[in-house]
Formats: C-alpha cells, structure tokens, sequence
C-alpha cells in the first residue's frame, strides 16, 4: 500500500510540474510574451492566430551555435541571432535552427524576416541566411507572374544564384548598418516568400546558416487578408507558444 501511495504522489507531482511548465501565463505588460521553457525543447510550437505568426528568433530554446546577442541597437524583443561561424555559402543545414507553426487557418502565407549586417559596410554581404519549409503544400518565390521554386524539389524555374535541397537563399538589399522587414529570393531580381498550408496542422520552418555576420531578428507569417504593414507593426502581439 505505501509504495503504490508513494507512485501516486510521484504521479501527481510530475503532472503538477508539467501543468505548470505548460500553462505559465507569461504574458507582461508590454507586447512581449516571454518564451515558455518546454521540458522537451523540440516540443515548443508557435500557434498562428487570425492569420498571423509573429516570432522573435531568440525565443527559440536550441539556437544551435547562432549567437544569442542585444549588442546592434535597433532590435526588437529582447535580442537577435547572429551566426559567427564558417559561411555556407552553398550548403544549407548547417547551424540548423527549427521553429515549429502550428496553422489553424489554411491558406497561403507570405513570409519575411527582419534582419541586417552586422560587419562591414556593404550591404551586399553578410546579408542572407537559408530558409526552408519543407512540409508545406507550397513553398516559393514570386515576383509579379513570376514563380521560381527551392531547387532538388523536382519544380521549375528555380532562383538565380543559390538554392539547394529545398531550400531558399533569402537576402535583404539596402544599406548594411540597418534593420530592415524584406526576405527576398533570387539574385538581382527579388522574389517575395510564400507558403502554402492547404490543412490544419502543425508545420515545421527551418533556417540555416549561410553568411556569416547576417542577424536576425524577427519573422511574421501572415495571410492574405492582413496587410505587410499590419503584420510587421513593431507593437503587434507575438504569437504564443504551447508545448505540444
Ligand atoms: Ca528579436
């Protein structure tokens, strides 16, 4: 009887434990939610909302050899992510970072990251990042009629410049010494980031290193029926995340 009454205490206090590494309401005063801390890293999902995702990249818990950093004024949250590793310039998975999207709304979504170049002052370097949706019903770069789609997917026509096993080279252009909302793919002729989710589910979003000194900061992913300057409002509340 009393080992079965010690089990039974065991296996209220882990289910008390894990209701409450779950369900903290870590929502402050300002627009910020603090990450939830998942037991299991790989479990925390970020939920869209009215057609909306909105997602610092340092709130991710594994981040994998990107350096977690406040030092570049300008950000948004608490920091950014900046990779100070070996550039892949074409070899996408390295310094893998994983966010999961949980979709309720189906649809198709655009994507952009706010990011910028934190060495040198060209802006043509150090100023992209890889990024894949490799379970998505659709994932690709459009421009006007324009369609270009990752390369190694069995589509066609693929970007100039990199691409490689799915996955998108995504830049920004402009001055370096700025943060700056635009995911562009395919070189010297700009192609905005769509996804497509045709069902309910949740859906997983990868980025990965590729030029060394490229910062990011936030993304959105957002519907149809939100505008880009909704979506990228600086003072819109970050999606929430759950431990699924
Ligand atoms: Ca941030």
């Amino acid at each position: 009887m009393k080992t079965t009454s010690n089990i039974s205490n065991l296996l209220i206090i882990s289910i008390i434990t894990l209701f409450l590494a779950c369900s903290t309401d870590n929502e402050s005063d300002d627009n910020t939610i603090s990450p939830i801390t998942c037991q299991n890293p790989d479990s925390a999902v970020y939920e869209e909302k009215d057609g909306l995702v909105v997602v610092e990249f340092e709130s991710i818990q594994n981040h994998n050899d990107w350096v977690k950093e406040n030092s570049t004024t300008g950000f948004l949250g608490t920091h950014y992510l900046v990779w100070k590793g070996n550039q892949f310039l074409n070899a996408p998975g390295n310094g893998l970072l994983t966010y999961k999207i949980k979709i309720t709304n189906p649809g198709t979504y655009r994507f952009i990251w706010r990011s910028r170049v934190t060495n040198g002052t060209s802006g043509s370097e150090h100023n992209d990042s890889w990024l894949r949706f490799a379970d998505a019903s659709g994932f690709y770069g459009k421009k006007g009629e324009s369609i270009v789609y990752p390369a190694d997917t069995g589509q066609s026509p693929t970007p100039n410049g990199s691409s490689k096993d799915g996955w998108f080279k995504i830049y920004k252009s402009g001055p370096a010494d700025q943060w700056k909302w635009q995911s562009s793919t395919s070189d010297n002729d700009g192609h905005d980031i769509f996804v497509e989710f045709d069902t309910p589910g949740t859906y997983t979003m990868e980025v990965s290193a590729r030029s060394s000194f490229h910062a990011l900061d936030r993304f959105v992913i957002f519907s149809e029926n939100i505008t880009q300057n909704d979506a990228i409002d600086e003072t819109i509340v970050l999606s929430e995340t759950i431990c699924d």
